[in-house]
């Protein structure tokens, strides 16, 4: 059986545990790869190691370190294919949709940052007339800490290693136990790029152990961190005695906000999209559906028929929509959410159950499921699912809706749907959420600050944030005669 490894030192290795963690294919139920269980003491490894590389790697030029991380990004394109395979059979995610964005995305984090950092700057503050000169020098941390979730396994896992490898630090990085396989075949892409060993390390292995080890760490300076609220939480609990740097990047309960004069059908195919993307297992997917009555029993027949056309199945097949939720446990999960909306009132207009798929019966596949609410305050619609299941309800003014939106404790991310720019301005402040997109959905430039509000999380991602994050602006001030 093929075996994850720790990749520490440029160097492939087994835990010092000698333990192994089962890895599933979430589209047929089998066991079908070990991951390394690695520890506190293998995270000294990777701290000695990331710390060794620190001093050289921090003063090797922009332009080369930029060079590397170009050729990085070459190679995942290069791998496409065999990549998104990785990716599909480890997360059971639709081939075409690993081929689509998850491997071109990664690629795309390495090239953005290689670029970014050969165009960042800081600043100079002249104090005029007091023969003074400020200026603000920005430093790498030292060696750094990124953790990535099991939903876009290599896309996140890069979007944090990229920016922090472009700002100079060395990094300890972990993906998620559950979706390991593509952050290891990242290593040996690393190694053939040229990219210097100890600057990249990847320890593989649980949350609880190796996650908790990076964290608690402490000469590990910063953490950038993409899961859920609660693990976020306890990170920063940890974290925060020893005044780490924190980026955390957490959950979202977003909301959709239709109105009736929109773009519909548009609108109504891009909901589709927004709602049951990767299973709905995207932190932007907008969970909570609001239209203005007006337009809601139409958009709800519409709806309903577009989402019972989503063809559920093998993620290999190229006809496939929705492929398998990550793993047994999350889907039981979102079961239980199904079940509790139906005690809470919510009418299932279609999904609801597990699909049997024909050669894949032990897979994890549930129905895309849409669920009609009347109280906007009920669980299904308060807390993340973070599967294939939305719910849906009507308003009458945009006062109403607004505070529906808002009254969650979530606020990553938020879609109007509308024509009209006096709503769209006042909409758009008003809104409690990171990022709000008009007309439009998961439409990202890797320029734009990235993150939540809220429960969603703390910092921004993306551009010059990511940069800043991972640097430490130091003023140096000059009296001269
Ligand atoms: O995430 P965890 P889980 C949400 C979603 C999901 C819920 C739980 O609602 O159902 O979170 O998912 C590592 N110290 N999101 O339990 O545990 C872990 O190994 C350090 C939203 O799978 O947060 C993995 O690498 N690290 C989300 C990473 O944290 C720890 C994406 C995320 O896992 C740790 C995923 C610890 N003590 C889930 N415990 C989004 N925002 O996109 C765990 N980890």
């Amino acid at each position: 059986m093929e075996k994850i490894l720790n990749f520490i030192d440029g160097t492939y290795c087994e835990s010092q545990s000698g333990k192994w963690l089962d890895n599933y294919n979430p589209s047929n139920g089998a066991v079908y790869s070990q991951i390394t269980r690695s520890n506190a003491s293998d995270v000294d490894r990777a701290y000695t190691a990331a710390k060794a590389a620190f001093p050289t790697w921090s003063n090797t030029t922009l332009e080369e370190r930029s060079r590397i991380m170009l050729k990085i990004s070459n190679l995942l394109e290069d791998r496409l294919l065999s990549l998104a395979e990785a990716e599909a059979k480890d997360n059971g995610k639709p081939l075409s949709l690993a081929l689509a964005v998850d491997i071109p995305r990664a690629a795309s984090n390495f090239r953005f940052f290689a670029n970014a950092i050969t165009q960042f700057s800081s600043e100079s503050h002249e104090s005029v007339g007091l023969q003074t000169m400020n200026f603000t020098l920005r430093q790498p941390l030292g060696v750094v800490g990124c953790i990535s979730p099991w939903n876009l396994p290599l896309y996140l896992f890069t979007w944090k290693i990229a920016p922090a490898l472009a700002s100079g630090n060395t990094v300890i990085a972990k993906p998620s136990e559950v979706t390991p396989m593509t952050a290891y075949l990242l290593g040996e892409i690393c190694n053939e790029a040229g990219l210097p060993k100890g600057v990249l390390n990847i320890v593989q292995g649980t949350g609880p152990e190796a996650g908790q080890a990076i964290v608690a760490h402490p000469e590990v300076k910063a953490i950038s961190f993409t899961g859920g609220t609660e693990t976020g939480a306890h990170i920063a609990r940890t974290a925060a005695p020893m005044f780490k740097k924190l980026s955390l990047e957490l959950g979202g309960k977003n909301p959709n906000l239709i109105f009736a004069d929109c773009e519909y059908d548009k609108m109504l195919a891009v909901t589709v999209r927004s709602s049951f993307a990767n299973q709905g297992q995207i932190c932007l997917c907008g969970s909570r559906i609001f239209v203005e009555r007006s337009i809601y029993d139409k958009f709800k027949s519409d709806f309903v028929v577009k989402v019972k056309q989503l063809k559920v199945g093998d993620p290999f097949e190229a006809k496939t929509n929705v492929g398998a939720l990550v793993s047994k446990s999350h889907m039981k999960k979102v079961q239980g959410y199904i079940a509790l909306a139906q005690e809470e009132g919510g009418i299932v207009l279609c999904g609801g159950d597990e699909v049997k798929v024909k050669g894949l019966e032990e897979g994890y596949y549930l129905e895309p499921t849409v669920i009609e609410i009347e109280d906007d305050q009920c669980r299904v619609n308060q807390e993340e699912i973070f599967g294939p299941v939305v719910t849906i309800m009507p308003f009458d003014t945009e006062t109403e809706v607004l505070q529906m939106a808002n009254s969650v404790k979530y606020g990553l991310s938020a879609t109007l749907w509308t024509s009209n720019i006096d709503r769209t301005m006042r909409l758009s402040k008003e809104l409690e959420a990171g990022i709000v997109w008009v007309n439009t959905w998961l439409n990202r430039d890797l320029r734009t600050p990235f993150g939540g509000m809220k429960a969603s999380g703390v910092g921004r991602e993306g551009g010059f944030e990511a940069l800043r994050f991972f640097t430490e602006a130091k003023n140096v001030c000059i009296r001269y005669e």
